[in-house]
């Protein structure tokens, strides 16, 4: 069953019935001013933080209420719908509408008893407010008289725990006025005295504002309970019912800005309005207001700046093969989501409830790789943050804070770094993700410079990226297991696996081995002979014992508990098998061919599902080593043989680093949203962004997926596909091209930004193989092998890659 399409020369997903089986979210806006809004206008936002900057309430786990909402009512029969299905929630058959969900901006369409509406939200570029745009048409052959509400619901404090929990206090601090088109939301309206950069308990006086521009403003309402009324919702506020808003204010309880305009309209007429939502200080809500004197004109440049903003940076890459389920993936929606990822972290969705006050070391350095062929100076940007947030032994900070002060923070040896952030040690594997994420921007965007660049650590001192790496690779050597290979620690990137000190993890022992293969290349680079001799020994050494250690009979296994135990051994009743050291024993280049073969021909056998391959098997119940918190989860649930969407990108990527196109084509397939568009009742998600994890076989609901768009899948599959399965890898001197492809593509192209020159790619692949090339011209000339050095590009390239 599906709900709706993919409109991939708009790049919008269009929702076509309202009723999908879970709020299907966009994002609008910048970290400045964020804002989430799902196909029935729920959500909320915030500026700055998600737990301190909250503006508009949403009530988590509920039923996707609070929203944005606009009440549409006809005067003549008091009959009255919503612009969005819910919450009025008319009957299906006489109501129509389409959510247009967009790059940072969501479009709702409704017909109903003759008026037909449009309203556009989004956030303008660079600016700290929101609009709500709205086109009523009267679609009927006579006159139609309307009154037109919109309605704002306001968190009473920023912070949205107290906005939820500490309501003795939050009830007590607001206060609303109307002023001229808007209403006035105050939180500490008391403190209006105190000067600016000073506080009382850390307090000030806040103003948020609802505004309406294009039409006066005929009635108004700045009290929730009076704008809803008594045993009332949002489906039939008595404001609504009425036609007419009561003008109580708030003064304590529950503020709300809601604003009504009548609105006469001749058959076939449209007007335009636009309700605009903020956090500001009258002047300025008022210099906001001001600049929709013509809301149209205004509306459509705002708009067309926005996408212009998101189409031009999805051009950068662009893919044209026989797969339309991998083309809006790649060209669009995937590429948005590692944008909306890379932004938002962890911080905001409908499941991240903006407790998360910091990014997540290894999730935000994994978020980087989705977005560096697409924008590298953004990418940068965030490594030179994330760097910045090495501590000075090599290890990253669990959790870096909003307000990270390079230089200046404590680590998880202090107390109040434990105290404060709850993350009580180092994890293993946090600083290794930098040494692919750091590769691959040098590699994409030629930026050499950067090796040399000086970044301060976490807590003191400064050093070159050179030097950060290599510290990063000494933090693994100071943390070695009994056995020699890296401790677990805290946890790897498996967070429900506490190996401790003395546990041992074979996928940090992969990553770590990995690290030394890219460490040789800036060794190499820097010239620095002795110590790409020790890092020759050292793997080789540490190759052995991952060979030695980890790899048995026809798998590798996952570690070693801190009393030594194996964990992933083919005899054990439980977690015999484990998705993410066979895929990166591929990825790391440890695996030779044979354990290659065995190990992922294991995976489709034991691992692989029609909804992609569980992250181990079986699930934890009886047999549980201390430290196997997966146990905690139903079987078939998130670590305890889920599938971990984020595992799938690897996959894809081992398999197509092995040469096997189809079957690195059919896990993309298996996990990816826009494959599932017509299972939509089975995986509930929407089926444009990647959810966390898809329920497993062993639960009662397999295939249904969970925890929405803010994911390391994004960034895991974009690579799996864009290196993987399309084989663009470049490396410090120009661009390898490897594809591997399904044997049935005939050919496919790429549009490519790199270094300053635009690429133009065609694959052939007449003899219909899955890997490998035959010949490669650049410019008609052509190349030794399947590698292009950067000296023979031009500002246009042509590429012709013939596969065999
Ligand atoms: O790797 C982690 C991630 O950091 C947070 N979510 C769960 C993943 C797997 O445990």
């Amino acid at each position: 069953m599906n709900f709706g399409y993919f409109d991939d020369e708009k790049r919008e997903y269009v929702i076509t019935r309202p009723d999908t089986p879970a709020p299907w979210a966009n994002y609008l806006g910048s970290p400045e001013y964020g804002a989430l809004i799902s196909n029935n206008a729920g959500g909320y936002s915030f500026a700055r933080s998600g737990a301190n900057g909250r503006i508009l309430r949403y009530i988590f786990n509920q039923f996707d209420q609070p929203g944005r909402y606009i009440y549409l009512r006809d005067n003549e029969s008091k009959d009255y719908w919503s612009a969005s299905w819910q919450p009025v929630g008319k009957d299906l058959e006489s109501y129509k509408s389409e959510c247009h969900h967009g790059t940072a901006y969501t479009k709702m369409l409704a017909d109903y008893s003759g008026i037909h509406s449009e309203v556009c939200y989004y956030v303008p570029l660079n600016q700290t407010y929101e609009v709500w745009h709205l086109k009523v048409t009267n679609a009927s052959a006579c006159e139609r008289n309307l009154t037109i509400t919109g309605y704002a619901e306001f968190t009473n404090n920023n912070n949205y725990e107290q906005d939820q929990v500490n309501l003795q206090y939050s009830q007590f601090i607001t206060s609303t006025v109307f002023e001229t088109n808007r209403i006035r939301h105050i939180i500490h309206g008391n403190l209006d005295w105190v000067k600016e950069g000073e506080e009382v308990d850390n307090k000030l006086a806040i103003s948020r504002f609802f505004a309406l521009t294009g039409a006066p403003v005929d009635s108004y309402c700045g009290d929730k309970e009076s704008f809803l009324g008594r045993y009332h919702g949002y489906h039939n506020p008595v404001g609504v019912e009425n036609g007419k808003l009561s003008g109580e204010m708030c003064y304590n309880e529950n503020g709300c800005g809601a604003l009504a305009a009548q609105m006469l309209l001749k058959p076939g007429e449209t007007k335009e309005i636009a309700f605009l939502v903020g956090m500001k200080e009258h002047e300025e809500a008022e210099a906001i207001c001001n600049r929709y004197a013509d809301v149209a004109a205004q509306c459509e440049t705002e708009l067309k700046e926005l996408t212009g903003y998101w189409h031009e940076k999805l051009e950068h890459f662009q893919v044209h093969t026989p797969s339309r389920e991998f083309d809006t993936m790649i060209n669009t929606w995937n590429a948005y989501n590692c944008f909306m990822t890379f932004i938002w972290s962890r911080a905001a969705s409908f499941f991240y409830c903006g407790l998360r006050n910091g990014y997540g070391y290894r999730d935000t350095v994994q978020d980087i790789q989705g977005v560096i062929h697409l924008a590298p100076e953004m990418a940068l940007e965030k490594i030179r943050f994330m760097l910045s947030a090495q501590v000075d032994n090599g290890g990253g900070l669990p959790l870096v804070k909003f307000t990270h002060n390079a230089g200046h923070e404590d680590t998880p040896d202090d107390a109040s770094y434990v105290q404060e952030t709850g993350h009580p040690a180092y994890r293993a594997d946090d600083a290794l993700w930098l040494f692919p994420t750091v590769y691959k921007y040098i590699a994409e965007s030629g930026n050499l410079a950067f090796i040399d660049e000086v970044i301060p650590f976490a807590n003191k001192d400064e050093a070159t990226v050179y030097e950060h790496l290599k510290r990063a690779l000494a933090f693994s050597v100071n943390h070695l297991g009994p056995h020699g290979l890296p401790a677990g620690l805290y946890a790897d990137w498996n967070d429900c696996l506490r190996l401790g000190k003395n546990g041992e993890s074979s996928f940090v022992a992969l990553q770590f081995y990995y690290a030394m293969t890219i460490l040789k290349q800036f060794a190499a680079y820097k010239e620095d002979q002795a110590y790409m001799d020790y890092l020759e020994e050292e793997q080789k050494k540490l190759g052995t014992l991952i060979n030695n250690l980890c790899w048995n009979e026809d798998r590798f296994i996952r570690g070693f508990t801190e009393a030594g135990e194996v964990i992933g051994k083919r005899t054990d009743p439980e977690a015999n098998m484990w998705l993410n050291p066979q895929s990166w024993a591929v990825i790391s280049g440890l695996a030779t061919k044979q354990q290659a073969e065995l190990s992922m021909e294991n995976v489709r056998k034991r691992l692989n599902t029609e909804y992609g391959a569980i992250l181990m098997d079986p699930p934890y119940h009886l047999h549980a080593f201390d430290g196997a918190l997966a146990v905690i989860y139903n079987p078939g649930t998130k670590e305890n043989a889920g599938i971990f969407s984020q595992s799938q990108g690897w996959l894809i990527l081992a398999e197509a680093l092995l040469g096997h196109g189809d079957q690195a084509f059919t896990y993309f397939m298996e996990n990816a949203p826009s494959a599932q568009n017509d299972r939509a009742e089975i995986r509930k998600l929407e089926p444009y962004c990647y959810g966390q994890f898809t329920e497993g076989k062993d639960s009662p609901h397999f295939g249904r997926s969970h925890v929405h768009w803010l994911t390391g899948t994004a960034s895991t599959v974009m690579v799996g596909c864009v290196e993987g399965i399309l084989g663009m890898r470049p490396d410090f001197g120009g661009l390898r091209i490897a594809p591997s492809i399904p044997a049935d593509w005939d050919q496919f192209t790429i549009e490519k930004d790199f270094r300053g020159k635009h690429l133009h790619i065609v694959v052939e692949n007449p003899e219909h193989v899955q890997s490998g090339c035959k010949a490669l011209y650049v410019n008609e000339e052509k190349m030794e092998d399947n590698y292009i050095p950067v000296e023979k590009m031009t500002d246009q390239t042509k590429v012709r890659l013939v596969m065999a």
